[in-house]
């Protein structure tokens, strides 16, 4: 990407309907984003570079938790919830695992049903058949894309079982994790390290039958979390309760939001996460780069597919090894 770039006449009539609020047009814009041919990387880079400016404004919410544990009815509640209070809402998607890939949302949209039909909101799925990279970066510039649109709060949504509730806690102002009313044992092994990146735990289907159960678990939660390091100095991770059918405990989680950002506000972490979300994007991008520059190489791959037998077998150590790639690399480019 150019920094000095400039628009085309299309893509400059492109973002004019995006920021005017076009609906259509924003849409377009994110398939241009999404876009992997070639042709379309100058356009997309251009039009993400001059819509910067207009985006930023956003409340940024991640949301995670395990299949099932009611992401997409929670976000359905509380995104018709906020359109009610005169927001205007945007849902995106990260989620790289071949369970969803080739457009996935289908099965979401049956469970956001009256969100889908909303004005003021925007659903757009994870963009199919890419890397968690690929997702990544496309999200954060669809993210772009939708603050220049005018939406206030974007709610991004991920299936906590991988690597992607990592990339999508480095995008957002606030991580959210939803667990069941099943909890503790959730808290073992990899579920350990989604809880060290919430600001917000919340128990889900505290209804009914799973009324006692969800009561449990989050007092289970609530002492986990003590154990962890606050990420924040002024901000603790809570835990709460939410029923996303009966629509109970969503104001309180919008309370939490609130009181969240004045804190962070207040002592100036708010913007020094985004400042520090935004380095670490550019090395992000930096890193891919380098290693499709380097893998587009046919002599360093070469020397790599080279280098990863011997290493199979322990006649070569990877340091060493990448040493040897990258001086092959540096003389062929
Ligand atoms: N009783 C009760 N059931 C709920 C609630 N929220 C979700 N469920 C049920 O839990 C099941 C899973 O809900 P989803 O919202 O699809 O869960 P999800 O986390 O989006 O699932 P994946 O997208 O597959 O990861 C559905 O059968 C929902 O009806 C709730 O507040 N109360
Ligand atoms: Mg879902």
């Amino acid at each position: 990407m150019n920094a000095n770039s400039s628009l085309d006449p299309k893509t400059k009539e492109l973002l004019a309907a995006v920021l005017a609020g076009d609906r259509r047009a924003l849409a377009k814009a994110i398939t241009l984003v999404e876009s992997s041919h070639p042709k379309d990387e100058a356009a997309a880079s251009a039009l993400v570079q001059f819509a910067l400016p207009h985006a930023g404004r956003a409340l940024r919410i991640g949301l995670s938790g395990a299949p099932g544990v009611g992401k997409s009815t929670f976000i359905e509640a509380f995104g018709t919830w906020l359109t009610g209070q005169g927001k205007r809402v945007a849902v995106l998607a990260v989620d790289p695992s071949s369970r969803r890939s080739g457009g996935s949302i289908l099965g979401d949209k049956t469970r956001m049903v009256k969100l889908t039909q909303e004005p003021n909101a925007f659903i757009r799925p994870s963009p199919a058949g890419a890397t968690l990279g690929g997702v990544a970066r496309r999200t954060r510039e669809t993210m772009l894309l939708v603050e220049t649109a005018g939406f206030d709060v974007v709610l991004v949504e991920t299936v906590g079982v991988g690597q992607s509730e990592t990339a999508v806690a480095d995008m957002v102002d606030m991580f959210i994790v939803l667990v069941s009313p099943g909890g503790g044992d959730e808290l073992q092994g990899i579920k350990r390290g989604i809880m060290e990146l919430a600001d917000l735990v919340v128990v889900t289907k505290a209804d009914g039958d799973l009324m006692q159960a969800a009561t449990r678990a989050a007092a289970e939660y609530r002492a986990a979390l003590h154990l962890m390091r606050p990420k924040f100095e002024n901000w603790s991770a809570d835990v709460r309760m939410v029923s996303s059918t009966e629509g109970k405990g969503i104001d309180q989680v919008w309370a939490d939001i609130q009181t969240f950002r004045e804190r962070l506000q207040s002592t100036g972490a708010w913007d020094r996460q985004r400042r520090e979300q935004s380095v670490a994007w550019l090395w992000g991008e930096l890193r891919e780069g380098l290693l499709a520059l380097l893998t587009e190489n046919k002599d360093a791959r070469a020397e790599l597919a080279r280098f990863e037998a011997l290493i199979a077998k322990g006649e070569a150590a990877p340091p060493a090894a990448a040493r040897a790639i990258l001086a092959r690399w540096r003389g062929k480019t």
